[in-house]
């Protein structure tokens, strides 16, 4: 049945076109935190849940677009307590509230949802399931394609045990729910790239690290460019390829064809959202953006030294689609988006390692 307070043109608030409607809904404080990001950014179609009202007074959303689950399983009904066990019984039959919340949030016309949410607490990694299944059913009751994807953040290594094993089991759970695309954060890896974040801007950096990105893709992938075009089907293609990777760097030095691939070479190894083997990537994206004056002087088998340089460092027979664009500044940026990537195994071993109870100490 159709809800009464459905609002079916839901619109975002940007002045430029995007190639795809997003729809977000986090979960536990992290996921909100990062579609707060994404609200930030102009997207409209944003939602919250969490199992204390408290963590959600902080998320700029308005009141109709939060959602508070008590839970029943623990003294005061409120919280998760990195129990994820606790959280999936507070959304176990609340389906219906999350459906609604759903639908008057999203209203009846988009083209791929997201659910955001930290592997390793309690609320975001116990209750995401239902809700992506939720999500699922109601893109199958509005008859649009049932893309739904995941933006998750990995712990630090800091976060003890209890953490380390809740993101794993989480881990393993998402495997099995056909999402596309996933998106990693991987929290210790901004640590280590930002060492002197302050706390106050912590999760700020790490959540814009991944939502601009994902954003400056659906921004392009809308505009023809007089260069070479990235288009909507392009995107759409890497979105679709389960867990992806994002780049992105300035390219300060393009006197050589050589310095192009390096700057790219680099940018991948420094990316910044999770420990990933770029090398079994099967699909990209790569854009471009340089000032007209900058474009206008540089050869094109530049550009194009850097893209097969990224052709061959993917699987073989991959594919990398490609963009050229002219942009507002004078210098020249790359962007990278990769697809078709294994979960992260090694960071996944040193989290078992940290997921391990502590016996005592080891023997030398
Ligand atoms: N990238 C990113 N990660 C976050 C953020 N907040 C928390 N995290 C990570 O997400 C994990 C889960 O933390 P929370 O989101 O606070 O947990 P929760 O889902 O609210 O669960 P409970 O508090 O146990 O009910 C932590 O291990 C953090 O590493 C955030 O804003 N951004
Ligand atoms: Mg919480």
């Amino acid at each position: 049945m159709p809800d009464q307070r459905v609002e079916p043109d839901i619109t975002d608030a940007m002045d430029y076109p995007t190639a795809f409607r997003f729809a977000f809904i986090g979960v536990g404080q992290g996921g909100s935190r990062l579609t707060e990001s994404f609200r930030d950014l102009g997207y409209r179609r944003a939602c919250v849940l969490n199992t204390t009202e408290k963590d959600l007074a902080h998320i700029n959303l308005p009141s109709p677009n939060k959602l508070v689950l008590p839970t029943l399983a623990v003294a005061g009904g409120q919280g998760a307590g990195k129990d994820p066990r606790v959280a999936e019984l507070a959304a176990q039959d609340k389906g219906e509230e999350i459906y609604d919340l759903l639908r008057r949030c999203w209203g009846d016309r988009y083209d791929w949802s997201f659910v955001c949410f930290g592997l390793g607490g309690g609320t975001g990694a116990g209750a995401s399931t239902k809700v992506i299944e939720t999500a699922r059913k109601i893109m199958g009751d509005l008859r649009l394609p049932q893309h739904v994807g995941a933006i998750v953040a990995l712990p630090k290594a800091d976060e003890g045990a209890r953490v380390a094993a809740n993101a794993i089991s989480t881990i393993h759970r998402l495997q099995g729910l056909n999402l596309s695309p996933v998106i990693i954060v991987d929290n210790e890896r901004i640590r280590e790239i930002y060492p002197r974040t302050p706390v106050g801007q912590f999760w700020g950096v790490a959540n814009r690290s991944v939502t601009t990105l994902l954003h400056l893709f659906n921004r392009i992938a809308a505009i023809p460019s007089p260069h070479t075009s990235f288009d909507p089907a392009d995107l759409a293609s890497i979105m679709a390829s389960g867990v992806v990777a994002f780049g992105a760097t300035p390219v300060t030095r393009h006197e050589t064809q050589a310095d192009i691939s390096k700057a790219i070479r680099q940018q991948l190894k420094g990316n910044v959202l999770a420990s990933l083997d770029l090398t079994r990537g099967r699909i990209a994206g790569c854009i471009f953006i340089g000032g007209e004056d900058l474009l206008n002087n540089l050869p094109q088998d530049y550009l194009d030294h850097g893209f097969d340089m990224l052709t061959r460092l993917l699987a073989p027979g991959s594919t990398v689609h490609r963009g050229i664009y002219p942009g507002a500044r004078a210098d020249l940026s790359a962007y990278t988006m990769i697809g078709g990537l294994d979960w992260p195994g090694e960071r996944l071993t040193e989290l078992q390692s940290h997921g391990q109870p502590d016996t005592g100490p080891r023997p030398q």
